[in-house]
């Protein structure tokens, strides 16, 4: 039985409505197998309203060229946008300045800056890296290679049954050789918002650094960077309704001076002769070569939008949206949710009977509902519920409860189908 309230707390989330919001978004308003397209792959990658569109038309029709370089009138309207963008993401996170804002690809490129810069610096025989059991592979792989050439070890903080991060058992592993503690604000396979401003606490208590993967986490709470007291932010543009391609390492400035380049070439020095070279200044230290400046531009048109938007609105209309759709799912015999932690954002997991994830996922898509199903590239998250793959449906501010009924009748076909 449905007992969620019928109506919204239009206070709570700042009278946003879904159905205005969508009409910015053109990819949403299309059949796909003759059925309206109900698009619930949001962790996955987000859709992109027309203001993050036409920046990116604006900027290759009237603006392209090579930033930091040319005094010419084109460069010098790239460079200001590039830079202005730059300012919004440092705005967006609450971070000091915007040198403490780098450009990267995306979450995983940000994260292997920061293992191959500060931490072959940084790292050594017997020492301690500590990330979590629900981290993405991103997470995972890079401080693994680093462990493994440096002669580290790679702990793991165990999670419970229902996807919680355990803060008791982190204290317990936590040591004076812990160099850096590395965790997910927000799981992508599970859902769980992790204690990450504890997490930060505990880990600088023993002298540790933190860096937070917020690829699931900023488009759909507020982050500010210096209340966390984190050391590193990472996340990708792609998965706040920005443009694939670019994302964001944030960094203490204290911590990013004491590292060395990651890449080089152009644009990360300030002198070069065969003798000796001499870096450049943050953030441009860790930016070699041309980077993706349209992207950029795009990122910040996102973060705009989302700024307009409001994500105090955003992150209450989702709970709402998601408790809606927890309670449905929940009712619905034969389905096991993986992931069912108090405090949770926008990840639905689940399994039905023993319907193969991709064999559903392909009844969804046959009915215009697009979720994704497989092991997430978070395996161990798998290996730790014992199942080999979960259905993830996924959810941003422009998803309603008409969606997830959607989502839920087409359950019992398949159910139907497979019996
Ligand atoms: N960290 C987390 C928590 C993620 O969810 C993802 C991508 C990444 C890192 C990597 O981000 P990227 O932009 O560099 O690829 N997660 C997913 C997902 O859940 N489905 O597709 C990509």
């Amino acid at each position: 039985m449905i007992t969620h309230p019928a109506t919204l707390d239009v206070e709570r989330t700042a009278g946003l409505d879904p159905e205005v919001l969508r009409r910015d978004f053109p990819v949403l308003h299309q059949e796909v197998h003759g059925k309206p397209l109900v698009y619930l792959d949001n962790a996955a990658t987000t859709q992109k309203p027309s203001s993050v569109i036409d920046a990116l038309v604006r900027y290759y029709e009237h603006d392209n060229a090579n930033v930091h370089r040319g005094i010419h009138e084109l460069s010098q309207r790239a460079t200001n946008d590039y830079e202005d963008a730059r300012t919004v993401v440092q705005e967006f996170l609450g971070a000091a300045e915007s040198e403490e804002i780098i450009y990267t690809r995306g979450t995983t490129e940000s994260i292997n800056l920061v293992t191959a810069s500060w931490g072959r610096a940084n790292v050594g025989p017997g020492d301690e890296v500590l990330i979590s059991a629900m981290e993405h592979h991103s997470n995972i792989v890079p401080w693994q290679i680093l462990c493994e050439e440096k002669g580290a070890r790679l702990k793991i903080v165990p999670i419970n049954d229902d996807g919680e991060f355990l803060l008791d058992e982190y204290e317990r592993l936590l040591s004076d050789h812990t160099r850096i503690v590395a965790v997910n604000h927000v799981s992508n396979a599970l859902g769980s918002v992790n204690p990450v401003r504890e997490i930060v606490d505990l880990a600088h208590e023993r002298g540790a650094l933190v860096l937070i993967d917020g690829a699931q986490a900023v488009a759909h709470m507020k982050v500010d960077v210096r209340s966390l007291e984190c050391d590193f932010y990472a996340f990708s543009s792609h998965k706040i309704f920005g443009p694939t391609g670019i994302g964001i390492l944030y960094g203490k400035r204290s911590v990013l001076e004491t590292m060395p380049p990651c890449e080089s070439g152009g644009d990360m020095i300030k002198h070069v002769t065969f003798e000796k070279t001499i870096y450049n200044d943050l953030p441009y230290k860790f930016e070699a070569g041309t980077p993706n400046i349209a992207d950029a531009i795009g990122l910040g048109a996102a973060l705009r939008y989302v700024n307009n938007v409001g994500l105090e609105g955003i992150g209450a209309y989702e709970e709402d949206l998601l408790a809606y759709a927890t309670e449905r799912l929940a009712a619905f015999e034969g389905v096991r949710l993986i992931g069912t932690a108090k405090h949770k954002a926008s990840v639905l997991s689940f399994n039905l009977d023993s319907i193969h994830p991709h064999d559903l996922g392909t009844v969804l898509d046959r009915e215009g509902i697009a979720v994704r199903a497989g092991h997430h590239c978070a395996q161990p998250v798998m290996d730790r519920f014992g199942v080999t793959a979960t259905v993830r449906a996924s959810f941003a501010f422009y998803n309603t409860r008409a969606e997830v009924d959607r989502l839920v009748e087409t359950l019992h076909k398949a159910r139907e189908i497979f019996a």
